[in-house]
């Protein structure tokens, strides 16, 4: 099987998790891109979404499904989102598509987060993927020396020969070489840094549930 049928096999599963007659909260990425496509067939038993990104909400409006601001949502039941890396407690790393902060927004207001992944995203220790970093732009130089001083190589995010811009109008710096050894604590302390927004570790409230694709099914962690 390719990534991309493991990619669709996980959105497919993940159609048993949406709740009918309520909202749900939608994740960006390839594989949240997949869910998308499934959620555009059973549109009529959903009352609408909620997106993490605009690209997420453009392609839930292209299938014709509503999509829902916070300010009309309270709570959702279930949030469904890819993940760059993923630990079998449901701790992930976050943000390669660079929507991290709405998204974690967005999964705070759901009861469950259910991670959708192939296999390859499973890790005993997370930061082989450099750990994405939202941050406010005049922040950037003071930002990126904390970071190094945490033993990682941060880089900033780079489109096109500018620096990337987040929908927050923020930027990213991506940190290399990290070993998370304690996810909780780096989200705390790189959290804790002024002039960041948000930091791609998704520990303090991680997945609830992920769905794995493997060559032979797909399998379910809870
Ligand atoms: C989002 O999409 C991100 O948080 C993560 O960076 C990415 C995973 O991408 P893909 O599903 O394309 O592998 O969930």
């Amino acid at each position: 099987m390719t990534q991309d049928e493991l990619k669709q096999a996980v959105a497919r599963a993940a159609i048993d998790y949406v709740v009918d007659g309520e909202i749900i909260g939608v994740g960006t990425g390839s594989t949240a891109n997949f869910f998308i496509d499934e959620l555009g067939r059973i549109k009529d038993r959903i009352k609408g979404a909620v997106a993490s990104s605009e690209a997420t909400a453009a392609r839930l409006k292209s299938h014709g499904i509503p999509v829902l601001g916070l300010d009309q949502v309270a709570r959702m039941p279930v949030y469904i989102d890819g993940a760059d890396e993923i630990t079998a407690s449901g701790a992930m790393i976050k943000g390669g598509g660079g929507a991290l902060t709405r998204e974690k927004i967005v999964a705070s207001a759901a009861d469950r987060f259910i991670c959708i992944a192939d296999e390859s995203k499973l890790v005993d220790v997370m930061g082989k993927f450099p750990l994405p970093v939202e941050v406010i732009p005049m922040a950037v130089p003071v930002v990126t020396r904390q970071l190094a001083a945490l033993g990682g190589t941060p880089h900033l995010r780079m489109k096109d020969g500018q620096p990337y811009m987040t929908d927050n109008g923020c930027m990213i710096i991506d940190v290399a070489g990290l070993q998370i050894a304690d996810p909780l604590a780096m989200e705390r302390q790189v959290n804790n840094i002024a002039g960041v927004v948000t930091v791609g570790l998704f520990a303090l409230h991680g997945a609830h549930t992920a769905l794995l694709g493997t060559p032979s099914g797909v399998r379910t962690l809870t």
